[in-house]
């Protein structure tokens, strides 16, 4: 199966993929058992060790140029009870108006066809910028001006269409899960108002007449951290403290409630999963209106 993560160009794809399948191919513990995720190519674990490496040596990713596909196995307890894929592009593929955007765009469309739920990663910086005025904690206060405050806007509303789209090519609705990136940057209430903004400015995905589960969450690697011309300062946290392991298990979930049977053991993997969704890491939401997870 294809785990559908999507995220526009900076949102943080190749970060966060280089972090959660650390954290994960470590193992995450929950009622005395571990979910594990490994790589199932010795070339692409190489390639994803490089990645966590290099950013423990205080060094960001370059931005994407091409598609890179990781393939895994779902584990627990150390058996494998089931396989997925991630893929990290260029999210410029999503938001670039040029040609060749546009095929690849349809490339990955293509690729998510089955998946059995979209994950958005939403540029953490992008719902800062976007934010009320009167929401902004006075430290932020200088990076916001009315100009790029619509540009965000415009941003995070267009994720609708881009929704929109993938949901046409799977030809059904599917849950989807909105993650905020980078929440190290928000103060407590300026995140609260970023999940508001994202309720204002997605409206089709929080509407009454949806009827499938919206999961909203948050992902951070580590605290206080900035870009500067490629450096990596702050704090890395290679734990689940920044909810890394919270999206591609939201995604493996879906999958086993679609389709179970492509799992050894989907009833335990499900009861395992479900125990991790405390409602500190993640929301639900179904109608427009907050929902529990049945
Ligand atoms: N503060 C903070 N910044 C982050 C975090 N994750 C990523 N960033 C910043 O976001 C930048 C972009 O991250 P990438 O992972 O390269 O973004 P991407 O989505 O892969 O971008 P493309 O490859 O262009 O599609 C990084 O260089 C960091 O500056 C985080 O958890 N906290
Ligand atoms: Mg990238």
């Amino acid at each position: 199966m294809n785990i559908c993560l999507l995220g526009l160009s900076g949102s943080g794809k190749t970060c966060y993929l280089y972090t959660a399948c650390h954290v994960l191919s470590r193992g995450v513990s929950v009622k005395d058992h571990v979910i594990s995720a490994t790589s199932r190519s010795r070339q692409q674990q190489l390639r994803l060790n490089n990645g966590i490496e290099q950013m423990a040596n205080n060094v960001w990713p370059q931005g994407s140029i091409s598609t890179l596909t990781y393939p895994f196995d779902l584990k627990i307890d150390g058996k494998i009870i089931g396989q997925f894929t991630i893929y990290d592009y260029r999210g410029g593929a999503l938001d670039g108006m040029a040609d060749d955007d546009q095929d690849d765009a349809n490339e990955l469309f293509d690729t998510f066809e089955d998946s059995s739920c979209i994950v958005f990663l939403i540029d953490g910086d992008t719902v800062l910028e976007g934010l009320n005025p009167n929401d902004v904690a006075t430290v932020h206060q200088n990076r916001i001006s009315p100009q790029k405050r619509l540009r965000a806007r415009n941003k995070i509303n267009y994720i609708e269409a881009l929704l929109q789209e993938c949901n046409d090519r799977m030809n059904r609705n599917v849950p989807i899960l909105l993650s905020i990136t980078k929440s190290d940057i928000f103060t407590d209430s300026e995140l609260q108002a970023g999940y508001k903004l994202l309720r204002e400015l997605l409206p089709s995905v929080f509407s009454l007449y949806n009827d499938k589960i919206v999961g909203v969450s948050s992902v951070t690697l580590g605290e206080n951290l900035q870009n500067n011309q490629g450096r990596l300062t702050g704090i890395l946290r290679l734990n689940t403290s920044g909810n890394v392991h919270i999206p591609i298990l939201f995604a493996l979930l879906q999958e086993i409630d679609e389709d179970g049977s492509q799992f050894d053991n989907p009833d335990e993997a499900r009861r395992l999963i479900r125990n991790l969704f405390t409602a500190d890491k993640i929301s639900f939401y179904r109608g427009g209106k907050p929902a529990l997870l049945m």
